[in-house]
């Protein structure tokens, strides 16, 4: 017993390793952070990520149909014009296994492999106040110490699985879209049940059921979505897109949402029906989630989301062509992009075939899962497999179960009980040193998240820059600035249609048992990155330094 004792305390000293910052995660964060750190600022970093590969959301995405809703020549990074001349998007929404390996070419032009350990899961990180130290521990025992941990986790990355009653007891197989095995799955002459229609069972619906002998889609919530318009990426677009980079990038950080394309000045309610109807005509025509920009006030102004939300139930109507399933696929109960607003390709088509069908769960909820498929309060539905597309504790599920404890040994999981509390987004008052890249609180999911991330990874390496400079050796937010900034989060989302929608992610309210509090910063990424600026310009107001 004690020579076992002695000999994994051997290990453990063996494998801890001191450094200057720890990042968690090697998606598009961990991955633009390890860069800056180490190749700009010249620390010792470490990167540890779960996964056997890099690429976060990405690694853990691959189901079906799996792709970026924005575009691919903006859904890449800014920072480097050598990335950005060398490489070529092939299609206008990029596949998952192309985002990979997007990024696995940006990792070997950097020599960012080096300094990740893949196949390395956090499992505890704690704080030493007194040496101003975080900790971290990982599942294969090892341990890592820095001044400064960074997250960079992502925003849905911890799968929610309903808890149905009797899913252990079904004979078949079933599998979450977030948690997409990598060897993918054989759908040939499978009955398929898929519970979820946001924007991920959107994209998959139509690809599983060409493939399967059968589909049943299990709909709580109808949605809107507009036509992709996925094609080819042409040799002309990538010259195109190459020759204005600069300008590009410019369009996309003066925006709300990161996109370079610009919101259009105009009310809807400015025009005449007949305008408006040509308008958003144009815009389906075009396809993307650019139809949101149509005019000013979609998100604003309930009337004018009313015209947005109008021309939408009817285009269900003329695509599906049997006029009670169109009616059962029509969403009364919140306005256009009041949820995250899905694209996809041939989504509501997927209703015309003879091998799908639709069932209404606020009609017939689930009872259970049987051993044979699903049983809802008006029958049983025989499947061979279930896909759950049901979505993720986003932004703040993935940070509260890394098991986080900060100064005098208070847990995140505590401190965030009544929903998240951050400065920024970027750090959480009693959590000293700890930066959370595209945190709750920050602009992040309402945004292209490249530029979203970009815009957090050179706050914060400016934030350490700085501290370096003038030594110090500790940052924290004050309660203070978070309760205001907090606040302000709130008042936000409340000039927006945003928190209208009550089965909304945004709000937590898809995870029973979550607080329903508005998470995303709704202000719109130009004034949030001004708001940082300012905040690092005035020396850090609102946090203390020490
Ligand atoms: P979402 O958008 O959270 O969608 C999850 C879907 O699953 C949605 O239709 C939910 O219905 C449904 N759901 C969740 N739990 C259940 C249960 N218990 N029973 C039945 N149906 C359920 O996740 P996605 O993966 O589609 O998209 C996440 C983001 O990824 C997306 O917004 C983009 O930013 C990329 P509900 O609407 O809650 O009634």
């Amino acid at each position: 017993m004690a020579s076992n004792e002695s000999t994994a305390f051997a290990v453990n000293e063996q494998s801890s390793h001191a450094c200057d910052a720890i990042i968690i995660g090697a998606g598009f964060s961990g991955l633009y952070q390890l860069h800056k750190l180490r190749d700009e600022l010249g620390l010792d970093v470490v990167v540890l990520e779960k996964g056997d590969g890099i690429g976060g959301t990405w690694f853990w995405n691959r189901y079906p149909g799996a792709r970026c809703d924005s575009e691919s020549y903006y859904y890449c990074y800014s920072f480097n014009k050598e990335i950005e001349q060398e490489w070529s998007w092939s299609e206008r929404y990029p596949e998952h296994p192309e985002i990979r390996k997007y990024l696995n070419f940006v990792a070997d032009k950097l020599d960012l492999k080096r300094d990740i350990r893949l196949n390395t899961e956090v499992t505890s990180a704690a704080f030493d106040d007194d040496a101003n130290l975080w900790t971290v521990q990982t599942k294969n025992g090892q341990f890592f110490s820095a001044p400064f941990l960074i997250t960079a986790v992502g925003c849905l990355s911890t799968a929610n699985v309903p808890d149905i009653k009797g899913l252990a007891s079904f004979k078949g197989q079933w599998y979450h879209t977030g948690l997409w095995p990598h060897e993918g799955v054989d759908f040939s002459g499978k009955r398929v049940g898929q519970i979820g229609t946001g924007s991920t069972g959107i994209q998959t619906a139509p690809v599983i059921a060409e493939q399967a002998k059968h589909l049943t889609v299990f709909q709580r919530t109808a949605n809107y979505s507009i036509p992709a318009r996925n094609g080819p990426v042409t040799a002309d677009d990538i010259k195109h897109t190459r020759d204005n980079y600069d300008e590009i990038w410019r369009l996309a950080r003066a925006g709300t949402n990161g996109h370079p394309f610009t919101i259009s000045t105009r009310s809807a309610l400015s025009v005449s029906n007949a305008e408006r109807q040509e308008i958003y005509e144009k815009a389906w025509e075009r396809g993307g989630l650019r139809f949101r920009a149509s005019f000013s006030d979609v998100l604003q102004n309930v009337e004018a989301n009313l015209t947005a939300s109008d021309f939408l139930r009817d285009k269900i109507k003329t695509v599906v062509k049997n006029p009670a399933i169109a009616e059962m696929l029509t969403p009364r109960d919140h306005g256009f992009a009041t949820k995250r607003p899905p694209i996809d390709s041939g989504y509501f088509e997927t209703f015309n075939r003879d091998n799908v069908l639709l069932v209404d769960l606020k009609a017939e909820p689930i009872v259970e899962v049987t051993a044979n498929g699903i049983r809802t309060t008006k029958q049983d539905y025989a499947l061979d497999i279930i896909v759950f597309a049901t979505g993720f504790d986003a932004l703040t599920g993935p940070l509260v179960n890394l098991n986080i404890s900060g100064s005098q040994g208070i847990k995140l999981k505590d401190a965030w009980a009544a929903g998240p509390r951050t400065y920024l987004g970027l750090q959480s008052p009693k959590f000293p040193n700890l930066f959370t890249i595209t945190g709750p609180g920050s602009p992040s999911v309402l945004c292209n998240m490249p530029i979203a991330i970009e815009q957090h990874v050179d706050w914060i390496t400016n934030c350490i820059r700085d501290m370096r400079a003038n030594g110090q050796k500790r940052i924290e937010a004050n309660t203070d600035s978070t309760e205001k900034w907090v606040a302000h989060v709130n008042e936000a989302a409340d000039a927006t249609l945003l928190p209208m929608a009550s089965s909304s992610w945004y709000l937590g309210a898809n995870v029973p048992g979550k607080p329903r509090v508005f998470m995303p910063y709704a202000g719109g990424l130009a004034r949030y990155t001004s708001i940082c600026d300012d905040v690092a310009q005035s020396g850090y107001r609102g946090f203390a330094l020490s």
